[in-house]
């Protein structure tokens, strides 16, 4: 048995943000007369903020002044927060909760990485600020998902090896990045989306107790 270290994205895995970015994005996308749908929206997830803007306007084949960039990936931050001004704990995704204490209680150190530089106003908004021994933000890194940047330095903090981590993900951007990193890659959502991971389960509550008191033995 070797120290484990249990990192976890944020939107999609412990919060269901990902329907508030969705909005605050389609909204830019009407303004610039870009279509954009939930599928389109899927592409984005884990995907830090001005490489989404960029790909929008990929899609789009729009091309903005770097003014007009920034001034709208400003206008896109101002709306998510209005969205998520009222968080409460009641949007922490189920059997979250569980999980959490389940390993606090085993003393396993638990980290969160996300691409979001709004991670600890949403931490707080819920009540988990001070859960995790150390969090890795969009603030923090410098390369983003599919990069393992955010879960090395995650795992560094923790004090622990790569391949002794564990990364809970629910995009395609975030799985790519764990294995890159060699720690055990667990998705969050649908299986046939998240192919890549070592294992995939559709939210916390069909992951049994079991199966991380074998994650901790191993
Ligand atoms: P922000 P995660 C990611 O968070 C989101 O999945 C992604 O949709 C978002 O663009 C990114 O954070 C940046 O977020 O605009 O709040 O800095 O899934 O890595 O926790
Ligand atoms: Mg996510």
């Amino acid at each position: 048995m070797s120290r484990k270290g249990f990192i976890f994205d944020l939107d999609g895995v412990i919060v269901d943000t990902a329907r508030y970015h969705y909005q605050a994005w389609r909204k830019l996308a009407d303004t610039l007369g870009i279509s954009f749908n939930e599928t389109d929206n899927e592409h984005l997830k884990g995907v830090s903020r001005v490489r989404s803007l960029e790909k929008i306007l990929d899609w789009g084949n729009v091309s903005l002044t770097q003014e007009r960039f920034d001034e709208l990936l400003n206008k896109k931050n101002n709306d998510y927060l209005s969205y998520i001004a009222n968080m409460d704990e009641e949007e922490i995704l189920p059997d979250v909760p569980r999980v959490l204490s389940y390993l606090k209680q085993n003393k396993q150190p638990i980290a969160l990485g996300s691409a979001s530089k709004n991670a600890k106003t949403i931490l707080k908004e819920v009540g988990l600020l001070n859960v995790f021994d150390t969090i890795v933000d969009g603030t923090n890194v410098t390369k983003a998902k599919p990069n393992p940047e955010v879960f090395l330095i995650a795992a560094r903090q923790l004090n622990v090896r790569p391949e002794d981590c564990i990364v809970f993900e629910d995009a395609v951007a975030g799985i790519k990045a764990a294995n890159t990193a060699g720690m055990t890659s667990i998705g969050i959502g649908d299986p046939s989306v998240l192919s890549e991971a070592m294992y995939v389960f559709k939210d916390f509550t069909e992951i049994p107790t079991e199966f991380f008191a074998k994650l901790i033995s191993e």
